[in-house]
């Protein structure tokens, strides 16, 4: 038994939270439902790169940005209610809005948006105060908003590539391994130091990403020391010197087992990470139940998502469904 990682192999099940500037949107831009644009996904927090929208446009969502029905303690509450013993919140998504008081760039909810608030720092101390352990996701790579952040090329897989490919406004243009060491590097550091004991980081999407420049992001993990990282820092699908201790199988369950390595199931409840406003498609809280079940018998965990709106809210849909969930949860879990 690893002690660094039993924890994690005893939780069994966590929340997964996609919230961001894309939550504004919602799904809807100029008044069109964006379900399938150029990335082929319809998935809500790709909505800047589906349509498009250029860096400045985008950007002036954080001016309506105001989710004031925000309560971390509910969201924490709510995950323990479901029997989740975790939280991963993703911390900047794609679009490169940091949804934390960022230092290193204004594009950040404290600064940018008339809610002036740093929901991590809450969500934090509510982690805390309830015993639930928080996680963050940090996309290090991808940034359409930062010059020189990578945006991943249509076509081709998220791993490696060219990073500037894929821009489709000259205000993204600019230098990658700057952007990594004055942007992604001092977010990860903030994000490390200043949010108490942090459990898990769950890197993403690692476009342009060479084992050169993950050799530079790597060695960040160690101000949390004991801390577990998945392996989206360099490529995923082969195993190598950054794959983290565990796999992210996302939107499936695998048919056995992963080959010895801890593995975490990613999975929505709906079609969308990020809150949509036209995504009716929830599986079932029966469903959802099952899928737990299953995961669990493999070994693995789940990473259940929720994505909540731009006013702060949890959708009734995903609440409903937790509770309904949790309750069959707390009835056979052991604690
Ligand atoms: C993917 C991302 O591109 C999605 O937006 C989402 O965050 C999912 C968990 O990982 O690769």
């Amino acid at each position: 038994l690893d002690e660094r990682t039993a924890w994690f192999t005893a939780a069994h099940y966590g929340m997964f939270i996609h919230w961001g500037l894309f939550s504004v949107p919602a799904g809807v831009y100029h008044g069109k439902p964006f379900d399938r644009g150029s990335a082929g996904n319809g998935l809500s927090e790709w909505i800047m790169f589906n349509a498009h929208i250029p860096v400045a446009e985008y950007a002036g969502y954080a001016s309506q940005f105001n989710p004031v029905k925000f309560d971390a303690d509910a969201w924490v509450r709510l995950a323990k209610d479901a029997g989740m013993k975790y939280i991963v919140i993703t911390t900047k998504h794609h679009e490169g809005f940091a949804m934390f008081h960022s230092k290193v760039s204004g594009f950040n909810i404290y600064d940018a948006t008339p809610f002036h608030r740093d929901p991590l720092k809450e969500l934090a101390a509510a982690c805390a105060r309830q015993g639930v352990r928080l996680g963050l996701y940090y996309s290090q790579a991808q940034d359409w908003h930062h010059p020189g952040g990578a945006a991943r090329t249509v076509g081709q897989p998220m791993a490696g590539g060219d990073p500037e490919q894929g821009h489709w406004d000259p205000a993204q243009d600019g230098d990658f391994d700057q952007y990594l060491d004055q942007v992604a590097a001092p977010q990860i550091r903030e994000l490390l130091t200043r949010y108490g004991k942090i459990s898990t980081f769950w890197w993403d999407t690692p476009v342009g990403m060479t084992s050169t420049r993950a050799a530079r992001l790597a060695p960040l993990l160690q101000l949390q020391p004991g801390i577990i990282s998945n392996n989206r820092l360099l490529n995923p699908r082969v195993p190598n010197a950054f794959s983290g201790d565990t796999e992210t199988p996302e939107q499936y369950i695998p048919a056995t087992g992963m080959k010895g390595r801890l593995f975490e199931v990613c999975m929505t409840m709906n079609d969308s990470w990020g809150y949509k406003a036209n995504d009716h498609n929830w599986k079932s809280a029966e469903d959802l139940t099952r899928k737990l079940i299953d995961v669990v018998s493999k070994g693995g965990n789940l990473l259940l998502n929720v994505g909540p709106d731009a006013e702060g809210v949890i959708p009734a849909a995903s609440v409903k469904r937790l509770r309904e969930s949790g309750r069959w949860v707390h009835a056979h879990a052991e604690s």
